[in-house]
């Protein structure tokens, strides 16, 4: 028997995601590949426990715009000291904007508490190499900016963004690979990830 060494372990936590709203923000760039891994993160927030209408999906034109968009959704007191009520209600509008995933009338989440509008954002990319130097400098800065945020802001973002040299790569890490295996669809993982991570942060609030 061969024991994997690669890939992650389960949570030592119990996953229940009820009480958890969770935002997905992901790219256009790449749709098929995109539409998989966002299918993934859905099935898994769903499996633990995170009911529809707490799932917010909202979508950018591409991995560059990833970074604001995750900030704006975060919205609060998280990125700005909201000079009055006019300016707070401002930056709900653009959740209030954003569709549950069920399409239905329910209302979006509002704010948490005081600031907090999801308890974890994830955020959804597929990069492929070309022939510049394009791929390189948006990693490069995606990457930073998505952790910067959660660091900064305590909310956290989940790096859904795969950074692939061929389409080959890319569609195997969404499960739907053109070989004889089709692969792992990562989109699970990062909805594994949000729920554990926004359950940890409630207990360390
Ligand atoms: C321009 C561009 C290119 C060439 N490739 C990708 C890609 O593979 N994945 C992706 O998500 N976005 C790509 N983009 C678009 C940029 O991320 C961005 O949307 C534009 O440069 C506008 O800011």
């Amino acid at each position: 028997m061969t024991t994997a060494i690669k890939g992650i372990s389960q949570p030592q936590l119990k996953l229940d995601g009820s009480p958890l709203r969770i935002a997905i923000v992901h790219a256009r760039w790449n749709k098929t590949i995109i539409d998989a891994l966002v299918q993934g993160a859905v099935t898994k927030l769903k499996e633990n426990g995170v009911k529809e209408s707490n799932i917010t999906v909202e979508s950018v034109p591409g991995s560059f715009e990833l970074p604001l968009a995750v900030k704006r959704m975060i919205g609060g007191s998280h990125i700005q000291q909201a000079s009055n009520e006019t300016d707070l209600l401002g930056g709900l509008n653009f959740s209030a904007g954003a569709k549950p995933i069920s399409r239905s009338s329910t209302p979006a989440p509002i704010l948490l508490g005081s600031s907090q509008a999801f308890d974890a954002v994830i955020a959804i990319g597929v990069l492929i190499k070309g022939a510049t130097m394009h791929f390189e400098y948006i990693c490069d800065t995606v990457s930073h900016s998505l952790m910067k945020i959660q660091v900064d802001t305590g909310v956290p973002v989940i790096f859904g963004v795969l950074t692939a040299l061929t389409d080959d790569q890319a569609l195997e890490r969404a499960g739907i690979g053109r070989g004889e295996t089709k692969g792992h669809n990562h989109g699970e993982d990062w909805g594994l990830a949000a729920v554990e991570m926004g359950l940890h942060v409630r207990r360390w609030a």
